[in-house]
């Protein structure tokens, strides 16, 4: 971690939120268009950059190093000046947040701190340092929350979550500090997208983890919530490509991002297990514990205007991605327990 002289000529980008599912993959995306890559990552007492490992060079090893990570977090606005004025990147993208909406209910204060008042703290950070920069604020579809489907970019917010509410804070940030100071701030408001790094707590992944363990005996039990909750989920991937696209245009807007196909909870629950070869009925439990306060019941998103102005149109729906991620955790797991390294560049 630590200072950097970029290469003369290359674009440079900074991400926060670098060791989380979208950071690591944009991270590749960025790296793949020859931009020198900058990552804030926070402290932590135990290793938390398992997904960009893949793509890290050590800065004692000869050559030259094009992902550099710098310890930072959105709490510390000093510092987030201090680094965009030593860096002075073309492009900021804001991926950072307390992202975990159950979380949220418990850890609202710390939630609206980090993920709310955090894009305030880098919308200034960007003023306060002087840099001319284009930021990408990870918006999400759980601002629209009650609000009935399908929602786009016209649909008002109704969240129901902190995480929701501190979202839509930050979402009206960004879009007040390009009104009033005239920023290059864009929100790209996403609908859910999963992956094989999709964080371990979040419905897809859990589900797709358990079906891994299960078929390999070392558990026999998935409890949840809530399965008839409707979600409309993509693959992280391509909707990484859209947030660089966001900032490549001429004038700064904000965009939906989603496949518009729904499916429930169980839908996906359903494919994951028959993709393991398994009958979800046979191994789900209830626990209430997994259930919100106030839930989101149906999130299914209309991306025309991405579609027609940046081009953009996701190819993986929610069954073909449930499939996919059941087949990453096996491969995952078999691997693990065979002694093999695992790697996480898929
Ligand atoms: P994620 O996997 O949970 O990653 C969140 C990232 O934020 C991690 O790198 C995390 O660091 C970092 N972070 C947490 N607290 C921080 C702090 N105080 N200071 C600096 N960094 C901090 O989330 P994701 O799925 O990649 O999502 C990326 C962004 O898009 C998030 O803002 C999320 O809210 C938003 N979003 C996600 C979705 C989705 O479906 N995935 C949809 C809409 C919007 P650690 O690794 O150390 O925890
Ligand atoms: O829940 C239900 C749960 O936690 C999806 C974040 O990336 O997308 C994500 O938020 C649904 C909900 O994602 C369990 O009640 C049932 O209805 O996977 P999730 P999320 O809440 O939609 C949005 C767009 C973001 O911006 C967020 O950052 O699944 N559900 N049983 C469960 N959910 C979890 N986590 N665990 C369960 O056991």
């Amino acid at each position: 971690m630590g200072k950097v002289t970029p290469d003369a000529g290359a674009r440079t980008a900074l991400i926060s939120g670098v060791t989380g599912q979208d950071g690591s993959y944009l991270a590749e995306l960025l790296l793949g268009k020859g931009y020198t890559v900058h990552g804030l990552v926070r402290r932590s007492s135990s290793f938390n950059t398992e997904r960009i490992d893949h793509i890290y060079q050590d800065p004692h090893q000869p050559g030259g190093r094009s992902l550099v990570l710098h310890h930072a977090d959105l709490s510390d606005g000093v510092a987030l000046v201090n680094l965009l004025r030593e860096l002075e990147p073309d492009e900021v993208y804001n991926l950072g947040a307390q992202s975990h909406v159950r979380v949220s209910f418990d850890a609202p204060l710390y939630t609206g701190e980090v993920t709310g008042l955090g894009t305030l703290r880098l919308l200034e950070a960007i003023r306060a340092s002087g840099i001319d920069t284009r930021l990408y604020q990870a918006s999400s579809s759980e601002m629209f929350g009650a609000a009935p489907p399908p929602q786009n970019e016209r649909t008002p917010f109704h969240p129901r979550s902190p995480y929701g509410c501190a979202k839509v804070y930050a979402y009206w940030s960004t879009v007040n500090y390009r009104e009033a100071y005239g920023m290059f701030a864009v929100n790209g408001i996403l609908f859910n997208h999963e992956s094989p790094r999709r964080g371990e707590t979040f419905v897809t992944r859990k589900i797709s983890r358990a079906v891994a363990r299960i078929r390999a005996g070392l558990q026999d039990r998935l409890f949840l919530g809530n399965l008839n909750a409707v979600r409309d989920w993509g693959y992280a991937p391509e909707y990484v490509e859209a947030m660089w696209r966001m900032l490549q245009r001429d004038e700064p807007d904000d965009y939906v991002l989603a496949t518009g196909v729904p499916a429930s909870v169980r839908d996906f629950l359903r494919a994951a297990f028959e993709a393991g070869g398994l009958d979800w009925h046979e191994h789900v439990g209830f626990d209430a514990n997994y259930e919100r306060p106030s839930e989101v019941d149906a999130l299914i998103g209309d991306a025309a205007k991405a579609r027609d102005l940046l081009g953009w149109e996701p190819a993986v729906r929610w069954r073909e991605l449930a499939e996919l991620m059941v087949r990453a955790d096996i491969e995952a797991l078999d691997a693990e327990l065979s002694g093999a390294r695992v790697r996480i560049d898929r």
